[in-house]
């Protein structure tokens, strides 16, 4: 397969500083290595520009923190994706999960896509239900035509996320008022509780039927979906995650399917982290969503 990698050096939507250092991370942990040795063409196109924090006012925009150069950086990471083609696979690097704004439409090559959120949190807040203010909580309702204008036509006036055609993985932190717009939305959800009750490898096979109508299929993945012991380099740990091996036999299944056509990799912060472990274990994850097998 050819592979294309772009990073994206932003902690613009998340609440605290460090995560703009997550693509130096995962490239240090060898992630384009380890691609090339399943015997893919790896491409890496560098990263977009982003914004230093120090340089703007935080409040650049209507209040929501640092929306201008977050929209700047995700219309880059949108163009950069988009003028791809449909035959590479891109695998974007963060950075806060707000880049998902710009990537999901990017790889979606204009098509009707499925996007699997892994995530301990559904990130669906709009600008007026989220407690913190930071957009890296917002993305998803930014993708289904939610929220801030600008933020959600990233991909194109007309090109939105079928709440429906979304499945979140991995869930144990959400919001009040986030719970309800994700109901209303009818998004479906897999918290941890559904992990530990029905085992991965059957919420694997039901995301994939759940989802077996559309033409794209991105996997959005936070670090912060695994348990904070095995990846401490995120900037909000919630206990009770996704074991190494649940991590692993999602990423295995998925590629069993065939049916993946684009990656995020998220919320990798390496000044909270521990000799760049949550680095290593994300490139594991890359690699085995990518065909990496065990025997
Ligand atoms: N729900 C909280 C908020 O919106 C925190 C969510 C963001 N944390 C993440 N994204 N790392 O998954 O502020
Ligand atoms: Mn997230
Ligand atoms: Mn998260
Ligand atoms: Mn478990």
């Amino acid at each position: 397969m050819d592979i294309s990698i772009l990073g994206i050096p932003m902690d613009l939507g998340a609440g605290r500083r460090g995560v703009d250092m997550g693509p130096g991370a995962l490239r240090n942990a060898r992630l384009n290595a380890a691609l090339r040795e399943l015997g893919h063409r790896v491409h890496d196109l560098g990263d977009v520009a982003v914004t230093i924090p120090e340089t703007v006012d935080r409040l650049e925009s209507q209040g929501l923190i640092f929306k201008d150069s977050i929209l700047n950086a995700c219309t880059e990471s949108y163009r950069r994706l988009s003028a791809l083609g449909p035959e590479v696979f891109p695998i974007s690097i963060g950075g806060d999960h707000s880049m998902s704004m710009g990537t999901v439409p990017g790889a979606s090559q204009g098509r009707r896509t499925g996007l699997i959120w892994v995530d301990a949190h559904t990130d669906y807040n709009t600008p007026g239900s989220s407690p913190s203010g930071n957009i890296h909580g917002m993305p998803v309702a930014h993708l289904t035509g939610l929220g801030d204008p600008q933020l959600s036509s990233i991909g194109g006036a007309g090109w939105r996320v079928d709440p429906s055609d979304i499945v979140m993985i991995g869930i144990r932190s959400v919001d009040t008022a986030e719970r309800q717009l994700v109901r209303e939305a009818g998004i479906k959800v897999y918290t941890m509780k559904d992990v530990d009750q029905m085992g991965i490898s059957r919420i694997a096979h039901e995301t994939l039927e759940r989802l077996s109508g559309v033409e794209r299929l991105h996997v959005s993945f936070d670090a912060d979906a695994l348990d904070p012991t095995l990846c401490p380099g995120v900037g909000t740990p919630v206990p009770g995650g996704l074991s190494y091996r649940e991590g692993h036999l999602l990423m295995e299944l998925f590629a069993e399917s065939r049916r993946v056509t684009s990656l995020d990799i998220v919320e990798v912060n390496p000044t909270l982290d521990t000799r760049n472990a949550t680095a290593e274990v994300m490139v594991g994850m890359a690699a085995s969503l990518m065909g990496q097998q065990i025997m």
